[in-house]
Formats: C-alpha cells, structure tokens, sequence
C-alpha cells in the first residue's frame, strides 16, 4: 500500500514541475524574442510615437534628431524603453548597453567620429552646456509635471500606469510638486526666457550652423509645441511671451524631419 505521504510527494513533485512548466510557457509566450541588429548599427530604446510627436521622450527626440542630423545607423526597439537605470531612452550597440541621451551622444560621436560640434569655440559649447543642463535638469521638471497631469487616470495600460506613477516619485525626488501651480510657472517663465534671449533672432541656439544642443532642445520643445494640449499653459505661454521658441521649433521641424507626420503614421 502506497503511504500518504509518498502520494504527497508525488502531487508536490507533479504540481511544481507543471508550475514550472507553465511558468517557462507564460515567459515565452509573452517575452518578445530581444531584438538584434547587426555590428556598427545602434538599437534605440524608447517609446513609440503618439499621434502628435514622434517621440514623446524629449531625450529620446534628441537622440533621433542627432541620429537624422549625423547619418548614424540605428533601428528602434519599443518593447524594452526602459535600460540598465529604468530610463528610457538607451542604446545597444555591438551588444553593449549605453544609457543617459547626453553619454550617448558622447559615445556615439567619437565612434562614428562626428564633427557636428567640432567648429564650436569654448565659450560656445559653455553656453551650450548650460542652456542644455537648465532645460534638461531644470525646465523639462514642469513639462513632466504636465505630461503627468495628461495622462489619465483611466487606466489605459498598466505600463502607463506605472510610469504616472515613476514620473511623480521624480517629481517628488526633485522637488518641483513641491511648488504651487503659480510658482511653477514663473520657474518655467524665467527658463524659457533666458532660452529665448539666447537664441534671438539666431537661426539655431549657437549660430548659423547646427549642433548636437540643437538636437536637445529641439527634442524639449517639440514635446511641448507638438505633444502638450495646444491650450495647455506652456503652450500658451511660449505662443505669447517666446514666438521665437515656437518658430525656432517649427523651423527645425521643418528643416530636420520634412517627412515628419509620414513618420508618425507608421
Ligand atoms: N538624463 C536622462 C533622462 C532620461 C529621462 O528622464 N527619461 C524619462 C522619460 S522622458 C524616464 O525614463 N523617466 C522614468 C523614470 O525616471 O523613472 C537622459 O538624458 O537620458
């Protein structure tokens, strides 16, 4: 006669083996296979475009614009957006990651040798660097802030569920959500003025040539221009107080990406 506890070790025995089974079954069936590309292309990581921008990552429109710019081989992935610092965008490329839009472009431009900036004077990649660290570590708090707030509270998908929510612990982490509406506002104002005072009557924010800075604040204000409500406050408030921010970024647009709403229906 069989004793009960042998029939008990066989059931726990039979019954992990199918966990296990079905566990190894859920993985494949909804872990898409990684993609690959071949040596000397990058694979960008980020999120696919919306109706309105091509990518709703100002980092990641960065890195496109300075890709489209450069000639620089890439494909997309958008299964993963998220890399080693859960920060969308990142890059492989000859199956190592790279993480940080700014690392990247400094990766990138010494592999592929580019010389976009190399006609920079000191004083010009300076101003450069700290037009690009205000917006990208100061401005872009508030554009967060309102990108937030637009996403609804109707779940659409868990994975834009869980990024309101990563969004608000950065806001938190950074103290932005901290300051009242009106606050905010006059912090995004003075920002956006010292931009805009900048750039002038200039045909890009350096001068008369394009630069790797051009990629990133194009990439910060067509999330605005072309991913906020067009009645949102940034909008209204570039519209009014900075036309020349909002010509700045449709004369990019047009110049950069003429096939632009071609590429947002794909
Ligand atoms: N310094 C990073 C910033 C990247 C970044 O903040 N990405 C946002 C999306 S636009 C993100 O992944 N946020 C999610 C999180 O921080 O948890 C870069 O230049 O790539």
């Amino acid at each position: 006669m069989t004793s009960l506890s042998t029939v008990d070790t066989k059931y726990v025995l039979a019954g992990t083996a199918a966990a296990g089974l079905l566990g190894y079954l859920a993985i494949k069936f909804f872990k898409k296979n990684a993609k690959t590309v071949d040596p000397g292309v990058v694979l960008l990581h980020h999120f696919p475009s919306t109706s309105t921008i091509l990518s709703p990552s100002p980092f990641a429109l960065k890195l496109l614009t300075f890709f489209r710019l450069t000639g620089i081989p890439y494909e997309n992935d958008y299964d993963q957006p998220l890399g080693p610092k859960q920060k969308a965008p990142w890059i492989e490329i000859d199956g190592k990651a790279h993480t940080d839009s700014s690392f990247i472009i400094e990766y990138l431009t010494d592999y592929f040798k580019i010389t976009l900036d190399e006609h920079l004077s000191e004083e010009e990649r300076a101003l450069g660097r700290v037009v690009q660290k205000t917006f990208e570590e100061n401005t872009v708090y508030e554009w967060f802030f309102s990108t937030a707030k637009s996403i609804s509270w109707i779940v659409r998908n868990l994975f834009l569920w869980s990024f309101k929510s990563r969004l608000g612990k950065n806001l938190k982490s950074h103290g932005m959500d901290k300051h009242s509406d009106e606050e905010i506002r006059h912090i995004t104002e003075g920002d956006l003025q010292a931009i805009s005072t900048i750039l002038g009557d200039k045909h890009y924010i350096l001068g008369d040539r394009p630069t790797s800075y051009d990629c990133a604040l194009f990439g910060y204000l067509a999330n605005i221009v072309y991913g906020l409500n067009p009645q949102s406050w940034p909008n209204i408030m570039l519209r009014d107080k900075f036309p020349n921010l909002v010509e700045y970024t449709d004369r990019l647009k047009a110049e950069f990406w003429s096939d632009w709403d071609e590429l947002l229906t794909k």
